[in-house]
């Protein structure tokens, strides 16, 4: 075993120094700050029983760690200045944590996760003019379906599933045939099936008034004897009202019930009823009494076909976070409402597809019950297709505003 002692200005130095003389297998022993620098003492050939049994004490640290490992480890790197204490080593779980809270080291990975942003996004471009050299028609047919609202991976699929060879008004129309074919729906079957229903969903996306409108409609075919409404929103003053004044207008009997005993009571008490829709509190997402309201239907599932209710115009990461809470009730479908308030459909659209969820009916608008239609895919793919060209021609119309200092710039000459 040989064992030196080193002095150098700081400790990268001093590492640098030793593994010249020592080589790459030498350990250090230990280490202090002395005036104007660093003092390691460091060894080759180490061997801790010998070293022990000469000095009576441990070094501290463990056998075998050599110039690579405290490379690997030690925090004095990111810190040359700093003395590095052994008794400030207690195991390895310190260091660790030690290393990864450096303040240099989070700086520096905060600067190397910027720049593999910066590249992935280069990349991505990069990708995106190569696919567009390779494959012009399918490019323009990914960037109609950003405009058409297509959230970014699943229009990525739709491509991917394109014939080649096609010309780019047959690639569109293939891609539309795709979301139009992968699109569920349920064939009105709440009107046709009747039931015990329940519409969940945010606050004000309209609920009661599909309640009132899918009533009305059942009503009309098989006359108001056969249906009833249970009111189960007892949060809100004036909601159970608000159902009331509908059964009032629709000549349907109507209930409150507040709690999952009395929905089962007053279930049993309905069962000749041929349908039967229960209104629901209007819940965030984020509400932590949706979980207890869904527990109260729940407790009846066995009877109750839940379908969310989710209004178009709401942004899609927030639609993908409502089915996300919603449907830890067992969703039997969806409906869309405020179709007529929208400026884009793609986002719901993406929503519905990403999650599988069966749509039930569109509404776009507050008549009851005019408003309001069984989904049809081919449908709802053309509304928003219609949409987007609407939203094409405005933009036409009112150029950006770059586009007008551009323009007005180049009017000054
Ligand atoms: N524009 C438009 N308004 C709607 C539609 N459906 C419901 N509303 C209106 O949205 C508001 C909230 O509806 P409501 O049924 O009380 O929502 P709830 O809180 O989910 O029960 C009311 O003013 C309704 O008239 C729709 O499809 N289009
Ligand atoms: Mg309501």
């Amino acid at each position: 075993m040989k064992i030196k002692r080193f002095f150098a200005r700081d400790m990268r130095q001093a590492i640098r120094n030793i593994r010249e003389e020592l080589g790459s297998d030498a350990v250090i022993l230990s280490n202090r700050k002395v005036e104007g620098g660093i003092e390691i003492v460091s060894a080759v050939d180490y061997d801790e029983a010998l070293f022990t049994d000469m000095t009576g004490s441990s070094p501290g640290r463990e056998p075998g760690r050599n110039i690579q490992d405290s490379e690997a480890e030690s925090v004095n790197f990111t810190n040359p200045d700093a003395e590095v204490s052994e008794t400030a080593r207690p195991g390895k779980k310190s260091r660790q944590v030690e290393w990864m809270e450096d303040p240099m080291l989070v700086q520096m990975s905060g600067e190397l996760k910027t720049l593999r942003d910066v590249l992935e996004s280069q990349l991505s471009h990069l990708s995106q003019s190569d696919a567009q050299r390779r494959d012009p028609e399918h490019a323009a047919v990914f960037r109609r379906l950003e405009k058409l609202g297509i959230e970014v991976d699943l229009a990525h699929e739709f491509i991917s599933q394109l014939d080649p060879g096609l010309d780019l008004e047959s690639s569109w129309r293939q891609s539309l045939g795709y979301i139009s074919h992968q699109l569920q729906v349920t064939s009105d079957d709440i009107l046709s099936r009747g039931g015990v229903v329940a519409l969940v969903g945010p606050t004000g996306v309209g609920k009661t008034t599909t309640i009132a409108k899918l009533a009305a409609r059942f009503s009309l075919r098989h006359g108001n004897r056969q249906v009833a409404l249970i009111s189960a929103d007892s949060y809100r003053i004036g909601a159970q009202e608000q159902l009331q004044n509908f059964g009032r207008i629709l000549d349907v009997p109507t209930y409150s019930v507040n709690n999952a005993c009395e929905l089962s009571d007053r279930l049993q008490d309905l069962h000749d009823k041929r349908l039967v829709l229960i209104d629901t509190a209007g819940m965030s997402q984020r509400d932590m009494r949706l979980t207890e309201q869904l527990q109260t239907l729940d407790a009846c599932s066995s009877l109750i076909k839940t379908y969310l209710v989710m209004s178009a115009n709401t942004q899609t990461s927030t639609l993908n976070e409502v089915i996300r809470s919603f449907r830890k009730s067992n969703l039997k479908g969806c409906i869309l409402s405020k179709l007529d308030e929208t400026t884009s459909l793609g986002g719901a659209i993406s929503t519905i597809l990403r999650y599988q969820l069966p749509l039930a009916y569109i509404s776009d608008g507050q008549r009851v019950p005019e408003d309001l239609y069984p989904a049809r895919s081919h449908t709802l793919v053309s509304k928003a297709v219609t949409l987007m060209q609407q939203q094409e021609g405005i933009a036409g119309k009112y150029p950006n505003k770059m586009n007008l200092n551009r323009k007005m710039a180049n009017a000054h000459g």
